[in-house]
């Protein structure tokens, strides 16, 4: 299996709830370590970056107010298959659709506003990591 590294967000909502805790717990018993993380409180610009792919979507301008409403967590996580592993256990987009157990199942109230994200490709969590964290940021974890 391949070691990989992907991209996390505790977002606004979840920060709020003082839910970072419990979310770390879930990426450590996953098995994915955190090699990184940092509060931020994105600006307008941060946000519309970040979320670029999304910017001719209905949806875009509800996002970005969400993401810039109030402090994030931002992580890297590396581990077996990490892409994929991470998104397993965040769940679906749309808490209501996710399945029991999952981060969103259990943390987010609505696909608006919806606790966390993850990378959803190896390429894109590259250019995620990149977008918050420089290369010395980005610690080796030996065990
Ligand atoms: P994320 O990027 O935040 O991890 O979420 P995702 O991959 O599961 O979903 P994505 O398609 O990338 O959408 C980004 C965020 O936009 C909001 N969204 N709203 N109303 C809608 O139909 C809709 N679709 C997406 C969600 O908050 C989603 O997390
Ligand atoms: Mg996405």
């Amino acid at each position: 299996m391949a070691i990989e590294r992907t991209f996390s967000i505790i977002k606004p909502d979840a920060v709020a709830n003082n839910n970072i805790g419990a979310i770390y717990n879930r990426f450590e018993t996953a098995g994915l370590k955190i090699i990184a993380s940092k509060m931020v409180h994105l600006s307008k610009e941060q946000a519309e970056g970040f979320y670029a792919e999304h910017s001719e979507r209905p949806f875009f301008g509800a996002l970005v107010a969400f993401m810039t409403s109030g402090p994030i967590m931002v992580q890297t996580l590396e581990g077996e298959n990490a892409v994929l592993a991470h998104r397993e256990i965040l769940g679906a987009t749309n808490p209501a659709e996710a399945a029991e157990g999952t981060i969103r199942a259990d943390f987010a109230k609505s696909i608006d506003e919806n606790a966390a994200h993850g990378s959803d490709s190896v390429a894109s969590a590259e250019r995620e990591v990149a977008y918050f964290f420089s290369a010395e940021e980005l610690c080796v974890r030996t065990r």
